[in-house]
């Protein structure tokens, strides 16, 4: 599922992904990062990037044998098969690779590979897998030059607020005080903007901060990503990790899990503006809407469409979000998209995305961007692309839901990606049909309109195939209808 983008809520579950790496840096470039302000945190053992080695006298990977041949970050990926006694022992044979197989990202992988039950997080992925405190001798590694060791902790430490400020005019997310159902409809269903006032009646809001959370559902188990832990290890962990991107929990059974109502009178409800959802008529078949979303800062989610194509809010309950985003059209810088967009492949994590990308993003025309602050709503318009980044600890809740004026490119998408619908029990065969009943039971003009708009559809293709018959080469021009461009085109 690592990478399919259409078929998850969160980007943060498409990390599998091509590092592309910052740019060596050697230690001038380190010293002048220091004095332009931008976070420059010493490896723990003294690791140095690359570059360094050039103008080096000595290099500890000359005494690593046939592993100091190997590109590092071949060498870490071949680590990860390793188990924690060989990881140990190897540790344990010199200093280069004491670095190497102490990288607590090698150790993130296996415990999360290995281990079904939850681990009791102890302030390191090594400590936590072996069950003891294991704080690392002090061996120097200053003359061990590593881009794949140095860069998770650049990126830990980059400060993330720089990206945030100084959002160009153009680029600025729109903020409202309020919107009713039909200024929604007429005017702003395709456009992202943020509501600044919805949220303050809802009494999560008023209640939910880490201790209350804490108090009431310290031992619920939340799904972080690959595992289920404990709200109070989730938070020990959230407090006391220095992960380069920080497992996120991102749970969709919270209503449940937490007891709470949702609705005028719950725990929270859908902003007025948002309440058209066609999804509704799927009853208990409906796919997965809603989750609970906590995390540390930095912890975020990657450039991701929603699924189904829907829209979605995103609620934030403490904490703030910094938020980039660009219609469906513009794939953002440093993301490559397969032909049918079912696999979408990004830099690892998004600090390093930041590091290369943000300055190019922000000048791509269609880019629009903002602070989320607690207390406030962002839209998500359907099909948009965006990423998420958290700049402080922060609580949301967020919604996915079906306006009319998308109720088009979810059908679509139900209809002409199967293989990419997400979120529907297994048990649902085609949900497709199964929408399209409840669309005709309950509302048959739509239904009308909609299969109206599938037969156009279908003679248009035939045109196009009859068109393309002996062969004829088109040349460079194409044209078809893509999701959204059916809708455009049709409606
Ligand atoms: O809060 C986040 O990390 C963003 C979640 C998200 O992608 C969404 O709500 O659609
Ligand atoms: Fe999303």
């Amino acid at each position: 599922m690592a990478s399919v983008v259409q078929t998850v809520k969160a980007g943060s579950f498409l990390r599998d992904a091509v590092s592309i790496g910052t740019a060596a840096t050697s230690s001038e470039l380190i010293h002048d990062a220091e004095t332009s302000g931008e976070s420059l945190q010493r490896h723990p053992l003294g690791v140095r990037p690359s570059g360094n080695a050039l103008t080096a006298d000595q290099d500890l990977s000359l005494s690593m044998g046939v592993f100091g041949q190997i590109p590092d970050s071949l060498l870490l990926l071949l680590l990860e098969f390793l188990d924690q006694d060989a990881l140990l022992k190897l540790s344990q044979t010199c200093r280069g690779l004491f670095a190497f197989a102490t990288h607590d990202q090698i150790w993130r992988e296996l415990t999360l590979r290995e281990i079904d039950s939850e681990v009791l997080w102890r302030g390191s992925w090594m400590s936590s897998l072996l069950k003891r405190s294991t704080r690392l001798p002090d061996i120097d590694c200053r003359h061990l030059y590593s881009d794949a060791l140095y860069r998770p902790f650049q990126c830990t430490y980059v400060p993330l607020e720089p990206f945030a400020l100084n959002v160009p005019n153009h680029n600025q997310i729109p903020m409202l005080k309020d919107l009713s159902l039909d200024e929604f409809a007429r005017n702003w269903s395709d456009k992202p903007f943020v509501l600044t006032e919805p949220v303050r009646g809802w009494s999560v809001f008023k209640e939910w901060d880490e201790k209350e959370l804490l108090e009431r559902y310290g031992q619920v188990k939340f799904r972080a990503e690959a595992v289920d832990w404990t709200l109070t290890n989730y938070v020990e962990y959230m407090n006391n990790n220095r992960d380069e991107s920080p497992l996120y929990l991102f749970d969709r059974g919270f209503v449940d899990k937490m007891d709470i109502e949702v609705g005028v009178n719950g725990a929270y409800r859908s902003p007025e503006c948002f309440n058209e959802d066609l999804f509704i008529l799927l009853g208990e078949h409906r796919p997965d809407h809603r989750w609970l979303i906590i995390g540390p800062e930095r912890s975020g989610s990657t450039f991701h469409k929603d699924p189904n194509a829907t829209s979605a809010w995103n609620a934030v309950i403490r904490g703030s979000k910094y938020w980039i985003m660009f219609p469906n059209s513009v794939t953002p810088p440093g993301v490559y998209v397969s032909d049918d967009q079912s696999e979408v492949t990004s830099p690892l994590s998004i600090a390093e995305w930041l590091l290369n990308f943000h300055e190019e993003a922000r000048q791509t025309p269609g880019c629009i961007e903002g602070i989320c602050h607690a207390g406030e709503v962002l839209h998500v318009p359907s099909g948009w692309w965006h990423l998420v980044v958290n700049l402080e600890p922060a609580i949301a809740i967020t919604q996915n839901f079906v306006p009319k004026s998308h109720l088009r490119s979810a059908i679509n998408f139900l209809k002409n990606k199967p293989d990419q619908v997400s979120g529907f029990r297994s048990t649902i065969q085609d949900p497709y049909a199964l929408f399209m009943e409840r669309l005709q039971d309950a509302h048959p003009d739509l239904y009308e309109s909609m299969q109206a708009n599938v037969e156009k559809k279908r003679k248009w293709e035939e045109v196009v195939a009859a068109g393309d018959e002996g062969g004829a080469d088109r040349g460079g021009f194409s044209f078809g209808f893509g999701d959204d461009g059916l809708e455009e085109e049709l409606s």
